[in-house]
């Protein structure tokens, strides 16, 4: 059942009971609304308490419904017979209680939460706005100025904010019993939202959401939608906001940007732990950690871990390289007490537990050791043999960005210990965590690489042994295309315009200065011997970077850069000139839509070589990186998500038009041309086994 219906002297107990967060699907619905009509009828029946487990109330509706048309009773009707139900309805809150969740909460004459409860309305996180009520009875009952904070930010609030703000009633370790305790005559006196007077307008509360709203989520609608919403109850009838409400989320439940976005929550959730390693393997134990080099990635690791509550030794070289790494983690403890993400108490012993040392010793005991040293084979190769007897129980694993690991393991007597664990940087901001499977890692080792995702809340890729791994690889030919639409025509700031205008936060080259143009030169030159000599190869970056323009650490870069902020610099766009005039091209005016359309060509064909070679499992994966890493936007689905939305016959016929010209660096993807002959789709492609 799930619903449970229970009996407590003269009150019914209505328990939502439909495992694992109590989704608001049809089932709930239908049994909810008979449950409640008996409840209703039956004379002995004084009060009604809507609860769910002692985990969860509801997590809302059942998104995996979205796609079909809506089944009665619709949620919003429900919601209104809740609150017009002549006994008094009660939530008794424990743990979630989220979109839809809240949105029957807030039908209730009275809410109780207990002190894990989390009260909010994501909606727009899924592409859609509250379609129950929400956005007309919230503001009703809290104002316009938060209603507009908690639905176009998605943001759950903990019970004590929630009282504060008179979402909720009261906060009690059991509110099942102080639900049953609650006088009746306080109950039934309660005004109902749906009469309840339309709030005072707040107009800039509205304009701070809304621009609040086009920074942290880009170019999404729904955030847009949700604040009209919540504007108009100012001067609206309830029953004309209730209508405009239910068009709106029926309208964007099936855009595209909803769709996009419910791929992406759904693909978050499949990544985790795979169930035939579950089952092939134990929980890993992963209290002590190490990392080896405390650098900039190296420190952020470290910080993330001991954030998610893991012990943490740090090991550099000698003494005065072990002083810079506590260095780069006093500047991350100093960051989040700025943040206000720490107390001075969390800050002060954060470092002191954090343990920063110039020797391989007392690492026997260690779970797992994570090398973040410099990106050179042989450095890493003698590390692991040294770790492979200092840390003889741990899973060792590397932070490389490009070196093969499984060259790496052969300096080790038992190579299946060892595993990729591929960062971004900040490490212990940005989400994604390449899991890399060498060909000699075992079942134990890459579980580790899960369970580790999942204490530090990263979302974990697998991905094979290849030069970039997933992201960097697809990452690198999105950049090598730009270069040549340098070459022919474009400035960097059109290009970065153009991916901005896509739904990219930052272009290519505004990020390239950001996190410097350095080690992908360093990379370049690594590379240069092995290089396909037939393969365009645009030196401007290298020239920039020659001339120690190295992004905005040194001032200079794609851009340059002062007290004003970023700016276009007329030297840059020189030096291209130059080495358009001396490759011999003819420069060109470049259309935004070309460049985007070049970019996407360039990052999807990629992407399918890496399908198709076995690198990376899904077209989900792929999407999870580009999102997660390289900032590909949320509401676009990903990049193949996306490319599935151009459709592969479209695609095979643009690339065949590029490679015409330039045959080596558009060399179509086999998948692409398999998928555009059988009418297939990224999403629905799996690697046939070989
Ligand atoms: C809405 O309410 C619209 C209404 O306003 C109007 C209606 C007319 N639907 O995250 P977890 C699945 S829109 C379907 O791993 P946790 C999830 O996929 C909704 N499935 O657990 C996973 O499946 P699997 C607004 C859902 O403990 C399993 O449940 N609400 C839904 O880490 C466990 O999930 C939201 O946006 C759903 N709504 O976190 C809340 N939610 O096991 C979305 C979860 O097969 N949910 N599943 O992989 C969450 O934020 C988290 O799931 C929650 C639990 C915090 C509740």
């Amino acid at each position: 059942m799930a619903v449970d219906f229970e009996t407590s002297g003269s009150a019914a107990i209505l328990r939502l009971n439909r495992p694992p967060v109590n989704a608001i699907a049809a089932d709930l619905r239908q049994q909810l609304q008979a449950h409640l009509r008996a409840a209703l009828a039956d004379p002995k029946i004084e009060r009604i308490i809507l609860t769910g487990s002692e985990k969860i109330f509801a997590a809302g509706a059942d998104a995996a419904e979205f796609d079909a048309p809506p089944i009665e009773p619709h949620l919003p009707d429900l919601v209104a017979e809740i609150e017009q139900s002549s006994k008094p309805v009660i939530a008794a809150i424990y743990g979630a209680a989220l979109g839809g969740g809240l949105e029957l909460a807030l039908a209730c004459r009275w809410r109780i939460a207990a002190p894990n409860a989390r009260l909010g309305l994501p909606e727009v996180i899924l592409g859609v706005v509250p379609g129950a009520g929400a956005t007309q009875r919230l503001p009703r009952l809290i104002g316009i100025g938060p209603a507009l904070q908690m639905v176009t930010t998605g943001k759950p609030l903990a019970p004590q904010k929630a009282l504060s703000i008179g979402l909720i009633d009261a906060v009690e370790a059991d509110p099942l019993a102080a639900a049953l305790a609650q006088d009746l005559a306080t109950l039934l006196a309660r005004p109902l939202l749906a009469e309840a007077p339309n709030p005072p307008a707040d107009k800039q509360a509205g304009i701070e959401a809304r621009q609040s709203a086009a920074r942290k989520m880009r170019g999404q609608d729904a955030p847009q939608r949700a604040a009209d919403l919540i504007e108009m109850t100012s001067d609206t009838s309830f029953a004309d906001g209730i209508k405009a409400e239910r068009e709106a989320f029926l309208s964007l439940r099936q855009s595209p940007q909803c769709r996009a976005l419910r791929h992406i929550f759904f693909a978050e959730r499949a990544a985790r732990t795979p169930g035939w390693l579950k089952k092939a393997t134990q929980p890993a134990s992963l209290q002590k950690t190490a990392v080896i080099g405390g650098g900039t990635m190296g420190a952020a690791i470290a910080w993330a871990l001991d954030q998610a509550g893991l012990e943490v030794c740090v090991v550099e070289m000698d003494e005065s390289a072990a002083e810079r790494a506590s260095s780069n983690l006093a500047r991350l403890a100093a960051a989040g007490l700025k943040r206000g993400l720490l107390s001075q108490e969390a800050h002060d012993s954060a470092l002191t537990r954090i343990i920063v040392q110039a020797s391989f010793e007392n690492l026997a005991e260690t779970d797992i050791v994570i090398e973040a040293v410099f990106e050179d084979m042989a450095v890493k190769k003698e590390l692991f043999a040294k770790l492979e007897t200092a840390a003889p129980s741990a899973v060792l694993a590397s932070n490389t960005s490009y070196l093969d690991i499984d060259e790496m393991a052969s300096a080790l007597a038992d190579p299946s210990r060892l595993l990729g664990l591929h960062f971004f940087s900040p490490a212990h901001i940005m989400k994604l965590l390449e899991v890399v499977r060498a060909s000699q890692t075992s079942d134990l080792a890459l579980r580790a690489g899960f369970d580790l995702a999942e204490k530090l809340r990263k979302t974990p890729v697998i991905t094979g042994v290849c030069d970039g791994f997933i992201g960097n690889r697809i990452n690198f030919r999105m950049r090598e295309s730009a270069d040549i639409l340098l070459l022919s025509g474009s400035i960097p700031t059109e290009i970065d315009e153009a991916m901005r205008a896509f739904g990219y936060a930052m272009g290519p080259y505004e990020t390239q200065d950001m996190s410097g143009l350095d080690i992908s030169w360093a990379t370049r030159k690594r590379k240069a011997a092995t290089r396909d000599p037939n393969r365009p190869y645009v030196k401007i970056a290298d020239r920039m970077c020659e001339s120690g323009r190295l992004g905005r650490k040194t001032g200079t870069g794609w851009y340059r850069y002062d007290m004003g902020g970023q700016m276009e610099d007329p030297m840059v766009e020189d030096l291209i000139l130059e080495e358009s005039r001396l490759a011999g091209v003819e420069r060109r005016v470049i259309p935004e839509a070309e460049i985007q359309e070049t970019l996407l060509l360039a990052m999807i064909n990629e992407a399918a070589h890496i399908l198709g070679e076995g690198m990376a499992a899904s077209g989900a994966d792929i999407d999870l990186v580009m999102v997660h890493g390289f900032g590909f936007p949320r509401w676009r689905g990903g990049l193949a998500w996306h490319a599935d939305q151009i459709g592969a016959k479209s695609i095979h016929a643009s690339l065949k038009k590029l490679a015409a010209d330039e045959p080596v660096l558009w060399e179509i993807a086999p998948l692409i041309t398999e998928l555009a002959a059988s009418g297939g789709s990224f999403a629905s492609w799996t690697k046939s086994p070989s």
